[in-house]
């Protein structure tokens, strides 16, 4: 496999950067800790590490170093699609490199081979409740599959190095990927189409085979292609890539630590947030009964604010201008559906939302985040089960939280183990800082 003899090589060079850089220089300083970071949730500790994407304030996400324009013109893309294949994401967030057609290929063929779900995963999924959430039901489709893991059956047989560890997490993760958008297919038909199922077309790609199993028309394949590039990866801190890289540090394998990650995904101030906005929406339409003027949608901002909500999908706790993940859903649906109201809203919003939120001063970050959108573009297509935002969230995040575990396995990164301290030393350690400043 040309594909796993890239990955092979990239990760040689690098476990040796890794080496050099522990062994030479592990013990310069690149920060200091405060007590407000401590109590405040880690905000802006430099204390993790990837190489597959970094979150700039002004710039926005990178990808491996390309930006999401970058990623949307460099990628190949399906005959006559408009955006690229979310397998060639994938071949780059692994290796790096933008794939020739011919890479991304391998990875099409590899995919189509590997994503047939067993049918004891729908049988458990058929058993649960109608009312079970859907990513609940995904991270319960991903813990059934635990049993199929190479990486656990190798552990258990001792076959497992240091060395060889991410050559079976990669063969887990190219087992397990593939087949996320087709249990989130089902899942979306068993609870919100009577569970009248589409089966999936074998000539189709990742996005383009999910939009057909979800049994909705173009140019919905391509917007599923574009939401799973946009939201693979934001770096390792967030949530749902945090949780997934904790799990694997223990020598979890993929599936353990995927279904961690589904979970940690699921909060409302993770991947419930796009709920949150198009709901927000929708209560403005209601209320007024057609689209406001600019004048009605800044009233109904401030009342929003004035009432101590927020206002949903603007803010970010890293990001300090608009979300480009944002931009790239606005120009989809600028082509696509400028007449839709909803997104007309949204349109407005992007202009009036700025300036209210900065001259009411308290977020850092007054522009929009890509959650403030997606919704509304779902809506437009038919999904509009608020519920299943987060599994739609999870298929994308998946290709990114799980090339980050099989590096995480090829660097040898070692038990994730952070030390906590009682709020007691905390008040002694500022009492000290007290008297040092009284003092000198
Ligand atoms: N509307 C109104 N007030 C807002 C706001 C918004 N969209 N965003 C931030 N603020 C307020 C905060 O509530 C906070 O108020 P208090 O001081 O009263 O607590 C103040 O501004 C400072 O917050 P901040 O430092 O700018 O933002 P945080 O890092 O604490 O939080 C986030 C970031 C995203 C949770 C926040 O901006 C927010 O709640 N936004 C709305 C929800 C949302 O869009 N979530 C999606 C995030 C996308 C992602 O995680 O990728």
């Amino acid at each position: 496999m040309k594909f796993k003899e890239k990955l092979k090589e990239k990760v040689e060079i690098q476990r040796e950067e890794v080496t050099k850089l522990l062994k030479d220089y592990g013990d310069v300083k690149i920060g200091d800790i405060t007590i407000a970071q401590v109590i405040g949730g880690m905000r802006g500790l430099k204390v993790l590490v990837t190489d597959i994407s970094y979150l700039d304030p002004f710039e926005g996400i990178r990808y491996r170093g390309y930006t999401v324009d970058e990623v949307l013109e460099k990628l190949p893309k399906p005959k006559g699609a408009e955006m690229p294949y979310d397998e060639a994401q994938f071949y780059l967030l692994m290796t790096g490199d933008i794939p020739t057609e011919e890479e991304v290929r391998e990875v099409i063929d590899i995919f189509k081979e590997k994503r047939k779900v067993p049918n004891y995963v729908y049988r458990v999924l058929d058993s649960m409740p109608r009312e079970a959430r859907p990513d609940v039901m995904l991270a319960v489709a991903v813990g059934t599959m635990q049993q199929e893991s190479v990486f656990a059956k190798a552990y258990a047989e001792n076959k497992i190095t240091k060395q060889n560890a991410w050559e079976y997490m990669f063969e887990d993760v190219l087992n397990l990927l593939p087949k996320i958008p087709m249990i989130a297919a089902y899942i979306y038909r068993l609870k919100y189409k009577n569970n009248e199922q589409i089966p999936q077309n074998p000539d189709l790609d990742f996005g383009g085979n999910f939009a057909y199993m979800m049994g909705i028309d173009k140019p919905y394949d391509d917007f599923s292609r574009l939401y799973f590039i946009l939201l693979s990866d934001h770096e390792s801190g967030n949530v749902s890539a945090h949780t997934t890289h904790l799990v694997a540090s223990a020598w979890a394998d993929a599936y353990y630590s995927l279904a961690a990650g589904i979970n940690g995904l699921s909060g409302p101030l993770h991947g419930g947030a796009t709920q949150e906005a198009l709901k927000w929406f929708q209560e403005l339409l209601k209320k007024l009964n057609k689209i406001p003027t600019k004048q009605e949608l800044e009233q109904f901002c401030w009342d929003t604010l004035n009432a101590g909500q927020v206002i949903p999908g603007y803010g970010h706790a890293v990001l300090r201008k608009t979300d480009p993940r944002f931009v790239a859903q606005l120009e989809f649906g600028e082509k696509h559906l400028p007449d839709d109201p909803l997104f007309q809203l949204v349109s407005l919003l992007y202009e009036v939302a700025p300036d209210i939120l900065t001259k009411h001063g308290k977020a850092k970050n007054p522009w929009p985040n890509c959650d403030n959108i997606t919704g509304t573009i779902q809506a437009y297509y038919g999904v509009n089960q608020y519920e299943f935002y987060p599994a739609l969230f999870d298929i994308s995040r998946s290709m990114g939280v799980l090339s980050n575990i099989t590096w995480d396995r090829g660097l040898g990164y070692p038990i994730e183990r952070p030390k906590s301290v009682t709020i007691e030393m905390l008040k002694s350690i500022s009492r000290q800082d007290t008297i040092k400043k009284t003092w000198f």
